[in-house]
Parts: structure tokens; sequence; C-alpha cells
């Protein structure tokens, strides 16, 4: 295929409450979505990069400047047949992976349209569900985090993951796990601690937690691999994950026994679907991670969830625990048993509303 013409839309979404994790609050939400065409197809994708660089050092800013100046001038025009070979049209670009996982998207996206497949299909799904689970961001106190837990587990989600960081860690965890004693539970500090304060998580080692998502740095593996070594409770990776061959070195250290799987965070689907590999050849259980995506974004991670490696839930909610008002037709909720089914027709299996994806643009690029 060729992509002939593209436009990037800076999107700023509000959110149904606020998040805030150890690196800031939010209360709406900002991403780039990529519109590329061909002669006679659209595709869509969506870069997750924040208004702010507190996850990543990507921004909004920064990927719209990386698509605009590098990467789309790059692809288009160029007859392009397999994300591998869109993958080396943009590996002159270093780092940049939120910006380059948007451009995969959307090849996906028309690629599938093309063959009359779905995502699902084309990486090779074999669920069609996923198991998701909520991420719930740090709230006011300890009792108000456990009511908002109780509302989530009351619409059906059976595994939460809270927000923790420094002086709100231990007894935010044992307060829910208190009131749920059997509840599949997990913490994720994003990088907020270090490996000297770090000791004081120790106690959560009792609360038979899934895991400890990325305690320390995001470029820290030997850290992990040392603080691993005092919790029976298995670390997973997330911020450190930024390509297939941190996660080999990051499991051959022992610096982690999950990984948070997010194609985002690793330059697109097809460096996702490589760790994912790894990993199940390995045995080390995967979940695919989320970044409060939109409808589109959203398609692309239950298709990706669908490989048969993913066997923890992943951080995929439905539409309605993010937004009021989505940019897909299509919005997507939790089935009784704590699934979301994985869309099934062609390319990622959404379809865009014009209005809403006009209403929620800030601004707009068309290249050439
Ligand atoms: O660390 O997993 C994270 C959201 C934005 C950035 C980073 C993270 C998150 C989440 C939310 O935890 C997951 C979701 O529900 O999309
Ligand atoms: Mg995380």
């Amino acid at each position: 295929m060729k992509i002939t013409h593209l436009n990037l839309y800076h999107l700023r979404m509000p959110l149904k409450s606020a998040f805030a994790t150890s690196f800031g609050s939010i209360t709406t939400r900002d991403c780039v979505v990529i519109e590329a065409f061909t002669d006679d197809m659209v595709g869509y994708g969506e870069c997750p990069a924040d208004r702010d660089p507190g996850y990543s050092y990507e921004t909004v800013s920064t990927a719209l400047h990386i698509l605009e100046d590098f990467l789309v001038p790059a692809v288009l025009d160029k007859e392009i047949k397999t994300a591998e070979q869109l993958q080396q049209h943009m590996a002159f670009t270093r780092g940049h992976n939120m910006a380059k996982a948007g451009l995969e998207m959307a090849f996906w996206d028309l690629l599938g349209k093309i063959r009359g497949q779905s995502l699902a299909q084309m990486l090779g799904g074999v669920r069609l569900k996923v198991e998701v689970g909520v991420s719930v961001g740090l709230q006011e106190s300890p009792r108000r985090l456990v009511e908002v837990v109780q509302g989530y587990v009351e619409q059906g989600y059976r595994r939460v993951k809270i927000k923790i960081k420094p002086g709100r860690d231990v007894e935010d965890a044992f307060e829910v796990r208190k009131a749920y004693d059997d509840l599949p539970l997990q913490v994720d500090a994003n990088s907020a601690f270090t490996l000297e304060n770090a000791t004081s998580l120790l106690p959560l080692d009792d609360l038979g937690l899934l895991m400890i998502e990325q305690p320390l740095a995001e470029d820290d593996l030997w850290d992990h691999h040392k603080l691993q070594k005092q919790f029976q409770t298995p670390i997973c990776l997330d911020e450190s994950i930024t390509s297939p061959r941190l996660a080999r070195q990051a499991l051959e250290m022992d610096a982690c026994r999950v990984i948070n799987i997010k194609a985002g965070r690793l330059g697109g689907i097809s460096q996702a679907v490589t760790i994912h590999n790894l990993c199940l050849s390995q045995e080390v259980p995967v979940w695919c991670g989320g970044m409060l995506e939109t409808g589109v974004g959203r398609a692309s991670n239950l298709a990706l969830a669908s490989l048969p490696g993913f066997s923890l839930p992943g951080d995929i909610s439905a539409t309605d625990r993010y937004y009021h008002k989505d940019i897909t037709r299509e919005s997507f909720s939790l089935n009784e048993d704590s699934t979301i089914d994985v869309p099934t027709r062609a390319g990622l299996g959404v379809n865009i509303e014009p209005e809403a994806l006009k209403h929620f643009t800030i601004t707009q690029i068309s290249l050439p």
C-alpha cells in the first residue's frame, strides 16, 4: 500500500473523573490521532503521548514534531507491505516510540481493511474476549480509595490496580485488601521510589498482590533486580521496557517477573508482538497495559491482548470508565465475566464519528 496523505489531530478529551498518579493528575486527556489515506481507504492510529512528559519524555508536541518533520515524510508515497517495512522506514529516528506506534497502528488499520481481516486475526489472536481490570488513580484518602474500588467491583471488574507513591502506598493497599480479601490486586508506582526508600514497600509482600509495577526509575533495570531479590511478589516493568532487547535483558537479570506490554511505549504493535513471543517462549506472564486510550487505541489493545501469552488481565476498561463521549461510534462495555469483546471487523474494527473527532480537536495538521 501507499499512504498518499495524512491528517494529524491533537485531541483533548475530558475524563469522567480526574486520574492521578505519582507523576501528576489530569482531568483531560490529550493524544494524537492519525488519519492515513491510501487512494481508496482511510485508516486510524492513536499516539498515546500526553500533554506532559511525566510518564515518558514524549509529549503531544514532540510527537507532532517528529511525525510532521521526520516520520511522515519518510513513509508518504512509499510502497509499504508490512509493519516491519514501515519500521525500517522509521528506524532513522531514534526513540519517539509513541509517535512511531501511532503511525504503525494506522498502517495496521489500513492493512486489515485491504485484506478484509481484523487486527486480532492478522496478529494471531486466540480469544474472542479478553480479561480486563481497572486502574484506579490516587484518591484523597485510603477511605475514599476503598469507596472508588467498591464502585468498580460493583460494576463487575474482577481485577484492580491501584496507583501508589511514597507516603501513599502500604496503607492504601492494606485498606483495599481488608475490604476485599480475595480480589486480584496489584499496585503501580510509576517510578516514584528509589532502591533506598522502596524498602518501605516490604509489607506489601504479605498482601498476596499479583505484582508491584514499576517501583523504580525507568532507566534502572539493575536496581529492579536488586529489589526483586527482596520481594516474593513479582515485580512488573512498564516504563523500563521500551524495546525487545530491554525486555530480554530485564528477564535475563531477573529485574522483573512480569511485563506490561504497551504498543505505544514500544514503538508499535510489531514490537509488542515480539516481546509477547519472547515472554511466551520463556513462560513469563504478560498483560496489556493502557494509557486511557480512545476507542481507536482501545480496539488495538483488545486485539493485542487476544494473543495467547496475555495470561493476566489487561488495563483495558470499558469506555464509560474514562469518557462520557468517545470519538468512535463503537463503545466498549464490560461483560459479566470481567471481559471485553475483541473487535471482529476489518482492521481495528471501529468507525470514527467525524463530529466527535472535530469536537475534541485542538489543532489539525494535514500532510503533505
Ligand atoms: O502506568 O499503566 C500506567 C495511564 C497513563 C499512563 C500510564 C499508565 C496509565 C494507567 C491507566 O495505569 C491504564 C488505563 O486504564 O488505560
Ligand atoms: Mg504502569
